[in-house]
C-alpha cells in the first residue's frame, strides 16, 4: 500500500473531525491543499450541468426545499420532461464544456410508469459521450441494477446533515433509508455522489457529524457535494441565519482531508458568495461545480462570469478521460479547444491549460 493510499480512512472519530475543524484557518487550508495536490491537479475542475426533469409537488418535507409539496413556494409544478427535450438539454450542456449531466426528479422514489423513461434518458445521454448522473430519491436493489445496466455513472443522494439534526429538517424519509439507498447504489457498481447542505441552523457538531458519516461509509463517495442553503420563501427555513462563509470553507477543507480522492463539489449557494470566497473554496480543495445559470429551481452564477473567474484564477475545466486507444492528436485537441472557444469555456482552457491537457492525453 502506498503512502497516499494509507491516507484513505473509514474510521474517523467525531473527536478527530472536530480537531480538524478547530485548526487555525491557515493551517487547515494548508493541510487541505497538501492533500489536494497529492491526489489531483489543483487547477483543474470537473464541470457538471444540472437539469430538473420533474419539478415540484414532492411528497417529502425537506424544510429547505422549493419543491416540497408541504410548503407554498409558488413553484410551477411539472410532470416528467419528455426524453427528447432532456437529450436536447444534454447536447447543449456538452457543447458548453460539461463532462457530466445530472438529472434530478422531485420524487420519494421513481414511479413505475416513469422509471423506464429515465432509463432511456440515461442511455441516450450516455451515447452522447457524457457522464450521466441522476437523483430520483430512494432506490431499491432492482432499480439500482437497472440504472447501472442503462449506463448510469453516478447516483446523487445526500445525507444532508448529521444523524442527530436530521429529524429537525426531514421527517418523511429516514437517515437509515438514505444509507440503504447509498448501499444499493454502491452494490450495483454505480459511483456514489453524497454530500450535504449547510446553513440550516445546524451546529458545528452537526457539520462534524455529517462529514464523519460520509467519510466512514464503507467506501468514500466519489463525489461529495457541499451545498450552502439557498433560502426559499414559503419554506420553514426562509429566514434561516446566514452561515459564516469561513465555516463553509472550513467544511470543504475538512471534507478534502477526510476524503482525499473524492471530488468535493462547491454545489448550491454560489450566488451568495463573491469571487474571492469561491477562490478560497477551491484553495480548500473543492474541484467540481455546477455550471450554467440555473441549478434546479434557483439561480447559479452567470456562465460568462464563471469563465472569467476561471481565467482570473488559472483554473481550467476537466476534459473527459480518454482511453489509450482513442488518444487525440494535438491537432484534434486544439480543434476541440477552438470549438469550445465559441462556447465561452475556452478562454480559460486555452489560456491556462492547453499544454497540460495535451500532456495528459499523451501520457
Ligand atoms: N429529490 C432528490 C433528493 O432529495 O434526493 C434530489 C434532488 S434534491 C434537490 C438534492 C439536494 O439538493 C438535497 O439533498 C439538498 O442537499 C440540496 N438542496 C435542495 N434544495 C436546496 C436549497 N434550497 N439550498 C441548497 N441546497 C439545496
Ligand atoms: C446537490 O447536492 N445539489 C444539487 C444536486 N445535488 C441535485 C441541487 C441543488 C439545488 C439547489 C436549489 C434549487 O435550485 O432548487
Ligand atoms: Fe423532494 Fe428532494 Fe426537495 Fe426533499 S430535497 S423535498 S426529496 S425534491
Amino acid at each position: 500500500m502506498s503512502n497516499l493510499d494509507k491516507q484513505i480512512r473509514n474510521n474517523w472519530t467525531v473527536e478527530q473531525t472536530e480537531a480538524l475543524f478547530a485548526l487555525p484557518f491557515n493551517d487547515l487550508l494548508f493541510q487541505a491543499q497538501q492533500v489536494h495536490r497529492a491526489h489531483f491537479d489543483p487547477n483543474r475542475i470537473q464541470i457538471s450541468v444540472l437539469l430538473s426533469i420533474k419539478t415540484g409537488a414532492c411528497p417529502e418535507d425537506c424544510k429547505y426545499c422549493s419543491q416540497s409539496g408541504h410548503y407554498n413556494t409558488n413553484l410551477k409544478k411539472e410532470k416528467l420532461m419528455q426524453v427528447q427535450k432532456v437529450v436536447e438539454k444534454a447536447k447543449q450542456a456538452k457543447a458548453s464544456g460539461a463532462t457530466r449531466f445530472c438529472m434530478a426528479a422531485a420524487w420519494k422514489h421513481p414511479p413505475k410508469k416513469d422509471f423506464p423513461l429515465v432509463l432511456e434518458m440515461v442511455r441516450q445521454i450516455k451515447a452522447l459521450g457524457l457522464e450521466t448522473c441522476v437523483t430520483l430519491g430512494t432506490l431499491n436493489e432492482e432499480q439500482s441494477l437497472a440504472l447501472k445496466e442503462a449506463g448510469l455513472d453516478f447516483y446523487n443522494h445526500n445525507l444532508d446533515t448529521s444523524p442527530e439534526f436530521y429529524n429537525s429538517i426531514i421527517t418523511t424519509r429516514t437517515y437509515a433509508e438514505r444509507l440503504q439507498t447509498l448501499s444499493h447504489v454502491r452494490d450495483a457498481g454505480i459511483n456514489v455522489c453524497a454530500g450535504g447542505i449547510l446553513g440550516l441552523g445546524e451546529s458545528r457538531r452537526d457539520r462534524v457529524g455529517l462529514l464523519t458519516q460520509l467519510a466512514n461509509l464503507p467506501e468514500h463517495p466519489e463525489s461529495v457535494p457541499i451545498n450552502m442553503l439557498v433560502r426559499i420563501a414559503g419554506t420553514p427555513l426562509e429566514n434561516a441565519e446566514d452561515l459564516d462563509l469561513f465555516e463553509f470553507i472550513r467544511c470543504v477543507a475538512v471534507a478534502r482531508i477526510m476524503m482525499p480522492k473524492s471530488y468535493v463539489r462547491l454545489a448550491a449557494g454560489r450566488t451568495q458568495m463573491n469571487d474571492q470566497a469561491q477562490a478560497l473554496i477551491f484553495m480548500a480543495g473543492a474541484n467540481s461545480l455546477f455550471y450554467g445559470d440555473t441549478l434546479l429551481t434557483t439561480s447559479n452564477p452567470d456562465e460568462h462570469h464563471d469563465i472569467q473567474l476561471f481565467k482570473r484564477l488559472g483554473i481550467y475545466p476537466e476534459m473527459m478521460e480518454t482511453s489509450k486507444s482513442d488518444i487525440q492528436t494535438e491537432a484534434e485537441l486544439q480543434e476541440k479547444i477552438q470549438q469550445q472557444h465559441q462556447h465561452l469555456f475556452t478562454d480559460a482552457a486555452a489560456t491556462c491549460s492547453t499544454e497540460n491537457m495535451v500532456a495528459e492525453q499523451e501520457a
